[in-house]
């Protein structure tokens, strides 16, 4: 069945003209970064109160709970790079396939990898803004120090707590209304390495059209996988590695 599955993906991927991928945390876990909801995902962890802490509402409140749980993690987000299943995907573009990355994740990594045309829907680590008057400053070394000893970054203007430029719940997404054009032009959808259960992003693969080929490669089932024509629950690097793109 996976091999089937393979070839097809193989055929179909070598016929797309105009190819977008829908990606999440699972992309990265290969990278050392931690997905929400994969067997070893933040969710697992019982120090952590679940969602709550990634609501906008909590962290004005109570920014040191998200810097403590962040503390553990920023060496990871500030040192990853991109995985096999980023460099197939800049492979894809490359070729001329690929089009658009539509991304959950916040760490960068397919601008790492080289794709030029990335979504990042929620936003990115690669700027922090302060609650309190807005000023902006750029991810550096003086922030990720701080957070590496559990602090909460502060402005040096008014001294508000710095929240990284990434969304919340309860913030709006960026960019989804270009997001779903790319979905409708696509010839393939690829949703890689996501559960499929975060709202709003979670609505596009279903407005692909009759034309729009959707593969899911996740280790875990989705909501979507009985619309899809391929389906692959897998580990990302493995499928790409036998695709003999790299
Ligand atoms: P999720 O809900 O945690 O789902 C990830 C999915 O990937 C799960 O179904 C896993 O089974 C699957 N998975 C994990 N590793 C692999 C692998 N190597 N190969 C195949 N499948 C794998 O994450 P989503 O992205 O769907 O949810 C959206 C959230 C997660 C967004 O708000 C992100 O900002 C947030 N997030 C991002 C990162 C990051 O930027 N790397 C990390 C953690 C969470």
């Amino acid at each position: 069945m996976l091999l089937e599955g393979l070839d097809l993906f193989m055929d179909s991927l070598s016929k797309s003209k105009y190819i977008v991928a829908l990606t999440g945390a699972g992309i990265s876990t290969n990278a050392g970064i931690p997905d929400f909801r994969g067997p070893n995902g933040i969710y697992k962890r019982k120090d952590i109160p679940g969602e709550k802490i990634f609501e906008v509402s909590y962290f004005q409140q109570n920014p040191a709970d998200f810097y403590k749980l962040f503390s553990d993690m920023v060496d990871s987000y500030a040192n990853a790079v991109p995985t096999k299943g980023h460099l197939f995907l800049k492979k894809l573009e490359d070729i001329g396939r690929l089009k658009t990355v539509i991304t959950q994740n916040i760490d960068g990594l397919h601008q790492k990898a080289g794709n030029t045309n990335v979504i990042e829907v929620h936003g990115s680590f690669s700027n922090f803004y302060c609650i309190s008057c807005g000023k902006v400053f750029p991810m550096s070394e003086k922030i990720v120090s701080v957070i590496r000893k559990g602090n909460v970054p502060v402005c040096d203007a008014c001294k508000g707590a710095l929240k990284p430029d990434v969304v919340f719940f309860g913030e709006p997404v960026h960019g989804l209304e270009k997001a779903l054009t790319e979905v409708q032009r696509a010839d393939m959808l690829i949703a890689l390495g996501t559960s499929l259960s975060v709202y709003p992003v979670a609505t596009l693969p279903s407005y692909i059209t009759d034309n729009t080929m959707l593969v899911i490669i996740n280790a875990e089932p989705t909501q979507y996988d009985h619309r899809a024509k391929i389906v692959l629950h897998e580990d990302i690097d493995l499928i790409v590695e036998r695709t003999k793109l790299l």
